[in-house]
């Protein structure tokens, strides 16, 4: 299966130019997050294509289906504290990176190209230093044609786990991973993930929901009373859930994979949590007597749609009052809001392709790197701040956004001027979510994604790291035509 960019840019994406230093000053130190002493666990990875029953038992099988290792949804896990090593192959038939969702890595291992090293070609390697200093439901996905890779299931679950939590006693833990396909239901056959039509509004969606990849909400069992640890993901390219549950007993323990004190579902606006792409939750449930459900749904479309049933049976554990568990405060470092600047940014539609600031100078290294990449989309309907990220004809890489000191904090205020909503990710730092004017009484919390609704505005705030870090919407069509910035930060 060849991409859509790859037509697009022909022979261009073949000849991919190698990384190389931009002519935009001197280059940003990649800052490492754990010691050199800290355990290293080196590991092989591969993406490559595989044939799986998509559509379900007895339907056509479909063929390029993408994963890592030859596993949907892969499940890596390591403790806190260790560096992962990780020797990569693209056993893809295009280029691809790999992107470490929420983990704070030095930039060089981000996975973004061009910005920060050359798309892998297929059959190439690279090499990524994964340090993981900070506990949490992390996950990794490539950052080249995104939308048509993540789209056919290139995803995979990155859990880093603190030993402390084991004393909490969960009694079991279950995945719900949001994920549909886009497929023809007659033959199995792969749809285009990209059309015009969707990227200008609220994305292209799957034509067949999914949980945990299958057709069929699962069913699984949990001691009757027990508490389980839900670890759920909107890992989709387009769509956005309200995540919720038919029990009192529930509550949000950490979102994108930080703790906070828990958030009991039933005492939310609505009783539910809106996710997008990209977004994560852990949640306690307490389960009921022996043989009654809990049900787990996104309420965001007219008839609730179920994602998992929970099923409990009776393990000899008695009833007690429900009360939820709170994991490790987090670690991370942390915004100085007195001293922080204050940054403000328009998510915008935008007619054409735009850059209003300077563009990079075509003969800037970065620039060429873009073009060759075959890492950028063919149209753009979107900007901030009336920048586009360069796409189609128009292969430019914007400048940066801003460029900020290396440990000064920021305070970013994102205004969506838009009809669609967009869950906005900044790479390499784990954020604090200081305010909306749609959602008043959500203490602030931390987190990777944050969702911007029509005619809202929330504030960011976080303290730079050292690097280039993009900063884009995670609905995959949006961020592929235009809607992704960069900060270099020095
Ligand atoms: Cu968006």
């Amino acid at each position: 299966m060849i991409s859509r960019r790859a037509v697009l840019l022909g022979g261009a994406a073949a000849g991919a130019a190698g990384f190389a230093p931009s002519a935009l000053g001197r280059l940003p130190t990649s800052r490492d997050t754990l010691p050199k002493s800290a355990p290293v666990r080196r590991l092989a990875l591969a993406a490559g294509e595989m044939e799986a029953p998509l559509l379900g038992p007895g339907k056509p099988r479909t063929k390029g289906v993408c994963t890592y290792d030859g596993t949907p949804f892969l499940t890596l896990r390591a403790p806190v504290g260790t560096r992962l090593q990780v020797d990569f192959e693209n056993r893809l038939p295009d280029p691809t990176t790999v992107h470490w969702h929420g983990v704070r890595v030095p930039y060089l291992s981000d996975g973004v190209s061009p910005l920060t090293q050359a798309p892998i070609p297929a059959g190439g390697r690279f090499s990524y230093d994964v340090p993981l200093p900070d506990p949490g439901f992390y996950f990794f996905h490539p950052h080249c044609d995104e939308t048509g890779q993540v789209g056919r299931g290139l995803v995979a679950l990155l859990l880093v786990d603190d030993p402390a939590e084991a004393k909490l006693g969960f009694d079991a833990e279950h995945f719900v991973i949001v994920k549909d396909w886009r497929l023809d239901a007659d033959n199995g056959r792969w749809l285009e993930m990209f059309t015009d039509e969707g990227a200008s509004t609220s994305g292209t969606f799957g034509t067949v929901r999914a949980t945990n990849g299958s057709v069929t909400p699962p069913r699984v069992e949990a001691p009757a009373y027990g508490d389980v640890r839900l670890r759920v993901i909107v890992a989709d390219n387009t769509r956005t859930i309200d995540f919720g549950c038919d029990t009192e007993d529930a509550a949000i323990i950490a979102i994108d994979g930080q703790a906070l004190p828990p958030l009991l579902l039933s005492k939310l606006p609505d009783e539910i949590w809106r996710m997008g792409p990209a977004m994560r939750l852990d949640v306690h449930v307490r389960m009921p007597a022996p043989g009654a459900e809990v049900k787990v749904y996104d309420y965001r479309t007219a008839e609730p749609y179920l994602l998992t049933t929970l099923v409990a049976v009776d393990k000899g554990r008695k009833k007690t009052s429900f009360r939820p568990k709170a994991l490790p405060p987090p670690k991370v470092p942390q915004p100085d809001l007195k001293r922080a600047t204050r940054l403000d940014y328009l998510v915008q539609t935008a007619a054409g392709p735009i850059v209003t600031a300077e563009p990079l100078p075509p003969d800037d290294p970065l620039a060429k790197a873009l073009i060759a990449s075959a890492c950028v989309g063919s149209r753009t309907f979107w900007a901030i701040n009336r920048n586009s990220w360069g796409a189609g004809p128009d292969l430019r890489l914007p400048p940066p956004l801003m460029t900020l000191r290396d440990g000064d904090s920021y305070i970013l205020s994102i205004t969506n001027v838009t009809k669609h909503v967009h869950p906005m990710h900044l790479h390499g730092h784990i954020f604090r979510v200081l305010s909306s004017s749609k959602k008043p009484g959500i203490p602030p919390y931390l987190a990777d994604t944050v969702m911007t609704e029509p005619n809202e505005t929330v504030e960011i705030a976080f303290r730079a790291t050292s690097g280039d870090w993009v900063f884009h919407c995670h609905i995959l069509e949006h961020m592929d035509s235009g809607l992704m910035g960069w900060f270099r930060v020095l």
